[in-house]
């Protein structure tokens, strides 16, 4: 089986197994897990913040940072399609209970004007605009590298109306990689990051969310009332510290694998890509098919190709480092040779 469903799918390296047999551990809930210690530190220093925070995953979060910015009413500003709003089940609604003000961006590339329209003024009749997230790169946009330059237009906007910038990173080590920029050129304009252990990194679980030392202290408590505190966790950090230190650079494999991907797929009469391919995400229309996504996905599996729809005529397909070029082009052969 190919499976290029997500990047998600990957599974722990030898030398994780091993750090992870082997960790120190204490219970982190008092805070006494050096391995986990060892892994905040790490990741504060490399996105650039004064601290953070092991969380379960990507979507925890999310979730936490924007219970810990906002309060019941307020608003937060985001993208229409992001995964916040998109892939989250309503967790912003059911959890924190602030309401969505979606703008539609441009692939990912929220225009400053359209943000600057969307902070409400100080009115009685509004509620407050408490948060703006952004996300980097950006999943339904095709995993496209939002550069540094585009998000500082933003913060501008953010930081003349006194609005902090939450950005969804699950996948910004792809972006850091594909711009060829430090971590830190992105984190730089944001007041929090959460960014995903368990994607193209390749740790089982787990993700990381930063921000200032005051309001790290306040995500742990949200982090406890989740039931996200764990105790013996340095057997995941383990994992988590060799992610962050060791699998960052290789995504330029899983970029390149996607652009081979993308060309070979091209060549299909009948398919499209339809995203500029930044990173290790391929978007293809299939609508000359005649097919809807999911007919599609069924006839990849019959050939042992495993991707995801991304729309009624859109399919999604991701590299990972547990896939190698001679899958990827064993991927477009067997494509290639679909009749429909
Ligand atoms: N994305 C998953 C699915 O949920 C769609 C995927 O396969 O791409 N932010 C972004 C931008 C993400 O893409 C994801 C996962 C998350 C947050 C959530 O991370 P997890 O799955 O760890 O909760």
């Amino acid at each position: 089986m190919i499976d290029l469903r997500s990047d998600t799918i990957t599974r722990p390296t030898q030398k994780m197994r091993e750090a992870m047999f082997q960790a120190e551990v204490g219970d982190d809930v008092y805070g006494e897990d050096p391995t986990i210690n060892k892994l905040e530190m790490l990741a504060a220093k490399m996105l650039g913040k004064e601290a953070a925070l092991f969380v379960t995953s990507g979507t925890q979060g999310n979730q936490i940072a924007v219970l810990t910015h906002c309060r019941q009413g307020d608003e937060i500003i985001l993208d229409e399609d992001s995964h916040i709003v998109f892939y989250e089940g309503g967790a912003i609604s059911a959890f924190a209970g602030v309401q969505p003000r979606t703008i539609k961006t441009e692939g990912g590339f929220m225009d400053p004007l359209k943000l600057k329209e969307a902070i409400r003024a100080n009115d009685i009749h509004f509620p407050d605009t408490s948060l703006i997230c952004l996300e980097n790169t950006h999943n339904r946009g095709g995993g496209v590298a939002i550069p540094p330059s585009h998000m500082a237009e933003l913060y501008h906007v953010a930081k003349e109306h006194n609005i902090p910038i939450h950005l969804d990173g699950a996948r910004l080590f792809n972006s850091a990689v594909a711009l060829g920029e430090p971590l830190t050129a992105f984190t730089q304009y944001t007041t929090t990051v959460q960014v995903c252990l368990s994607k193209g990194l390749g740790a089982p679980v787990g993700s990381i969310l930063a921000g200032s030392k005051e309001f790290i202290d306040k995500a742990r408590k949200w982090r406890k009332r989740l039931g996200g505190g764990l105790r013996q966790a340095g057997v995941l950090g383990a994992a988590g510290i060799i992610a962050l230190n060791e699998m960052v650079e290789r995504l330029a494999e899983d970029h390149q694998n996607a652009k081979k991907l993308a060309t070979g797929l091209n060549k299909h009469p009948l398919l499209s890509v339809v995203n500029h391919v930044d990173t290790n995400i391929v978007l293809i229309d299939i609508s000359e098919t005649g097919m809807h996504s999911s007919q599609f996905i069924d006839k990849l599996k019959s050939q042992d190709i495993l991707a995801v729809p991304f729309g009624p005529t859109t399919v999604r397909f991701t590299t990972h480092y547990d896939l190698n070029m001679e899958q990827i082009e064993q991927a477009i052969d067997r494509i290639l040779s679909l009749k429909f």
